[in-house]
């Protein structure tokens, strides 16, 4: 038992040094959570974590044919809790839920080849990202890996099927209609921080199980 105790204290200490705090960093926080490649372009993102100053962020976005743009979250813009905002490239005023950037995002269904985007924080800092089939963008840190995201994108929809970030695109389908401003189908909205308690369960039920036996 004390062995067990021993070598679980040790797995902690190596999981929160090296692993998993670095691993659901990501997850905690803001993700890209959908997509509209129609009129208009837009992008939800959804914040997982802890409320957020979202000032000077930026948000980038290309296609296949080599067109791309940059978007700057206004100065003081804070995404709350669990909360919702669009960026569209449509013009506007801004509100608490809707981003506008008045500059066209080029993104089309089926015509652009491929297509990724990527949301950096105020010091540069990639935060998520993603990217299609026929996209050759290699979103920093150059840790995305197979397989994209389907492309084309059916019916211009596109949208993260789940709480789980993995960093490819099977945290991704297409088609259906888009969401804006609400959960996609196949989300809870849920921290997937949480699953930070999963190995936290699994430890306590391994203790419990050989108490049990002592
Ligand atoms: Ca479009
Ligand atoms: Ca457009
Ligand atoms: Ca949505």
């Amino acid at each position: 038992m004390k062995k067990l105790i021993a070598f679980l204290i040790s797995l902690l200490f190596v999981a929160s040094t090296f692993g998993i705090g670095t691993l659901m960093a990501n997850r905690c926080g803001i993700v890209i959570n959908e997509i509209n490649t129609g009129e208009e372009d837009m992008v939800e993102l959804y914040n997982y974590g802890p409320s957020q100053d979202m000032s000077n962020w930026r948000f980038y976005w290309q296609d296949q044919r080599g067109t791309s743009g940059n978007f700057r979250i206004p100065q003081g813009f804070v995404l709350g809790h669990n909360q919702f905002v669009i960026l569209t490239e449509e013009s506007g005023t801004n509100t608490a839920t809707k981003l506008y950037f008045n500059s066209n995002i080029m993104w089309t269904e089926f015509e652009s080849g491929g297509i990724a985007g990527a949301l950096f924080d105020s010091t540069g800092k990639c935060i998520d990202y993603f990217r299609t089939e026929g996209s050759t963008y290699v979103p920093p840190p150059n840790s995305w890996s197979g397989p994209d995201m389907p492309y084309p994108v059916t019916n211009n929809v596109g949208y993260r099927n789940s709480d789980i970030d993995t960093d490819t695109g099977k945290d991704w389908s297409v088609g259906g209609t888009n969401t804006p401003l609400a959960l996609n189908p196949g989300q809870t909205g849920q921290s997937s921080c949480n699953s930070k308690a999963l190995p936290m369960a699994q430890i306590l039920k391994i203790l419990k199980a050989n108490k049990d036996k002592e």
